[in-house]
């Protein structure tokens, strides 16, 4: 018997105990434990029933995701399944913590299943390019039905106890220790000579109208294949004999294995958990962080107050006037009643986080306790070293002085203060108590500790913390930056803002970058754009047609037009043929003959510009790995993750080629189109950005 399965005989009961650290995931020794656990119950003499439950946190989280892209070793999890279900014993699988995928695939192969109330269960295979590949897709159809099996299965969501019972997903909540209650649910069973009750053998599910189900979610999955294979997989439940069904789960499963979603949804699993570890940091402790401060009540000082209440931090935030502190408190009280409303907090929880939590003020007085006080203010240099050498007067020895800032330099808001070491950039993104992305940037002289201590509190708000290095933009803005740039030179030599929308929409974006642009504020860029005018190169080429917009007064959705035209009331808006006129006008001044672009040019373009520079910012040390470049694009940026991020669509494309694309708009444009030292180099060695990241 492997040390992975312990095998206890208590009466008539074997127990199998699942001790598979940290989640009991099925790896080669746990499948092998259990079929050899199932074997020795049915030969032990005496024994008339079995009871799996999983040791520690979870019964199991599913198969081991690090052995896939391996050659599969037997036992097949399809095979285990098939075993259990066959027993001539009773089996009884106890669930705690979670049950997901494969775990409760295999929870699914027993006869009856109960559960602690706060035991989750779900099948999220497709959130990993993937769909259940043990009998899911065939038994948990046979037991709730085609549309909510379907329900759960696309969209990979973890159930409650009390939603899977109602579902007839697990039989019973007890509360109790997982083996304790297991055993005396079993034996229970046995005293009432209840029957074995294989789920394969159930009646096969209703028919639904399969195909419009599965444009349906094809279409939801804007690109991602796996949610819609999944419909056809659940089709056969109910088309085919159990047996014939598993079969073509499989065969579906196997090609999904064979796909670079599959491999990007993977990359984007283990890199969002990594990406907040840093080596370097492995040993620092933390500092204290109870109390925070916020300077500026805005949209995003309002939304930084808010994730920090709901993570349960106390909270004062300073405002310049009454009136501004008070605006600021509701737009917070706001947030918290959307949180409400989602579910997400009590109505108990809101008002005590309101009436004991928050403290609006205009005394700079009110963040002397703060241990963290982060500055969301207006961008402007002056402004911003003008706060922070007030906060260096008030606050506390040892209090983190933090700068929310998107693109000015840490380091010389830093030299405001007498404690550069206790300043770094906590850049969130907006709506700050929504987005996940809190960029990091450590400053030349920020303390370890100090970005320990960020990295922490980046964790207590349920934030995927990226490190970043100190540059215009930091990360994410700088490759959106170098995107924007490229989509605008397609603009000025023919392509339509529109079409290039489009496209990126169908590579998988959520929105294209003019669409975004108009959401954040066409001002914003205005501003940066006039920032940046004294000192840029004359051999870049800026459009000048969004600078007209700007002057016209057009500065996207909070002014109802844009690129778009927005009508109150409706989501998303019109493409507005004026801008159309405005470039032609713009083409003709610059004596450009406009050409077509094809969709997929659009696309290599874009993504060229955005790999490229992110192999700079990797060159230059500001992002210290390609998975932290990968996770910026995701969780802030709307890059679909089921192409793993930039750094690993290029390498799944192919370095080679995407250094060529770059060598051929060069022949435009070399000044734009420099191909980064980094980039070169993989490409001279034979090596990916994924090695790279194996050696950090
Ligand atoms: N395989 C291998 N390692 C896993 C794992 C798994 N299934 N799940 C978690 N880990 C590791 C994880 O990498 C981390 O490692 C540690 O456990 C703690 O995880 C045939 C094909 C369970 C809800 O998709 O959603 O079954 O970083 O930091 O926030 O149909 O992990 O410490 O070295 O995330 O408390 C389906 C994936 C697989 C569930 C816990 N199962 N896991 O969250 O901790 S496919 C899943 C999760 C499948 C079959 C198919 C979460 C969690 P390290 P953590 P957490």
């Amino acid at each position: 018997m492997t040390d992975k399965i312990h095998y206890r005989r208590d009466g008539d009961i074997a127990v199998l105990r699942i001790a598979n650290p940290p989640v009991n995931a099925l790896s080669q020794e746990v499948r092998t434990g259990l079929a050899e656990g199932m074997n020795r119950a049915e030969a032990d003499t005496g024994v008339r029933a079995v009871l799996i439950v999983g040791d520690g946190r979870a019964f199991i989280a599913g198969a081991d995701i690090r052995e896939f892209g391996k050659p599969p070793q037997e036992p097949h999890l399809p095979d285990l399944c098939n075993r259990i279900e066959a027993s001539p014993l009773i089996v009884v699988a106890s669930l705690h913590g979670v049950s997901l995928g494969g775990g409760l695939e295999v929870a699914l192969s027993a006869h009856y299943r109960i559960a602690q109330p706060t035991a989750r269960v779900g099948l999220p295979e497709v959130h990993l390019g993937l769909i259940p590949g043990a009998g899911g897709t065939q038994r948990l159809p046979r037991i709730c039905g085609a549309k909510d099996a379907i329900g759960v299965i696309t969209s990979g969501r973890h159930l409650g106890a009390r939603d899977a019972l109602a579902l007839g997903i697990i039989d019973e909540i007890t509360e109790n220790d997982p083996e304790e209650a297991g055993l005396s649910y079993t034996r229970t069973l046995l005293a009432e000579a209840a029957a074995r009750r294989p789920v394969s053998e159930l009646p096969a599910p209703e028919p639904l109208d399969w195909d419009a189900v599965y444009e349906e979610v094809l279409k939801k999955g804007r690109g991602q294949i796996s949610p819609a294979a999944a419909v056809r997989a659940v089709q056969a439940s109910s088309e085919l004999p159990f047996v014939d069904g598993l079969a073509e789960e499989r065969r579906i499963f196997n090609d999904l294995m064979q796909t670079d979603q599959r491999k990007g949804m993977i990359h984007a699993f283990f890199a969002e958990r990594q990406v907040s570890n840093l080596p370097e940091l492995k040993d620092t402790p933390a500092r204290q962080v109870e109390q925070i401060g916020v300077v500026g009540g805005g949209t995003m000082g309002a939304g930084i107050a808010t994730a920090a209440l709901l993570a349960g931090l106390r909270v004062a935030l300073l405002e310049m006037t009454q009136q501004a502190a008070q605006a600021a408190g509701e737009r917070i009280a706001g947030n918290l009643a959307g949180a409400l409303k989602r579910g997400k907090i009590t109505a108990e929880q809101q008002s005590r986080m309101l009436s004991e939590n928050l403290i609006c003020d205009t005394r700079d007085a009110a963040l002397s306790d703060a241990d963290l006080v982060i500055e969301a203010v207006f961008e402007d240099m002056d402004v911003k070293r003008e706060v922070f050498g007030r906060l260096d007067a008030v606050c506390k020895p040892g209090a983190i002085l933090a700068t929310n800032t998107s693109y000015l330099d840490v380091n010389e808001i830093a030299a405001a203060t007498a404690r550069p070491s206790d300043v770094i950039g906590l850049h969130f993104f907006s709506p700050a108590h929504v987005m996940k992305l809190l960029e990091v940037v450590v400053a030349d002289k920020t303390a370890g500790d100090v970005t320990a201590t960020a990295f922490a509190l980046g964790k207590r708000l349920g934030k995927t913390a990226v490190r970043s290095g100190v540059c215009d933009g930091f990360i994410g803005n700088r490759l959106l930056n170098a995107c924007r740039s490229a989509a605008d030179h397609m603009v000025l030599d023919g392509a339509s803002p529109f079409q290039i929308d489009s496209a990126l929409q169908d590579f998988g974006f959520a929105m294209g970058p003019f669409a975004v642009s108009d959401l954040a504020g066409l001002d914003i860029a205005w501003a940066m754009r006039k920032r940046r005018a004294a000192g840029r190169d004359p051999r870049e080429r800026v459009g000048r047609y969004a600078d007209k917009l700007c002057e016209a007064g057009h500065f996207g959705q909070k002014t109802g037009e844009g690129f778009y035209l927005y009508e109150k009331g409706r989501r998303g808006g019109t493409p507005d043929p004026r801008v159309i006129d405005l470039i032609k006008a713009e083409r003709v001044e610059r004596g450009i003959t406009p050409r077509s672009f094809s969709d997929a040019e659009i696309q290599r373009r874009y993504m060229a510009a955005m790999v490229n520079e992110g192999a700079k910012v990797l060159g230059e040390g500001i992002a210290g790995r390609p998975l932290d470049v990968d996770m910026v694009q995701i969780f802030g940026y709307g890059f679909p993750r089921y192409r793993g991020g930039p750094m690993k669509w290029a390498d799944m494309t192919g370095l080679p080629e995407v250094l060529a694309d770059i060598d051929r708009f060069a022949q435009e444009d070399a000044y734009f189109w420099s191909a980064a030292p980094l980039l070169r180099e993989l490409v001279a060695q034979g090596r990916t950005f994924d090695d790279l990241n194996r050696d950090a």
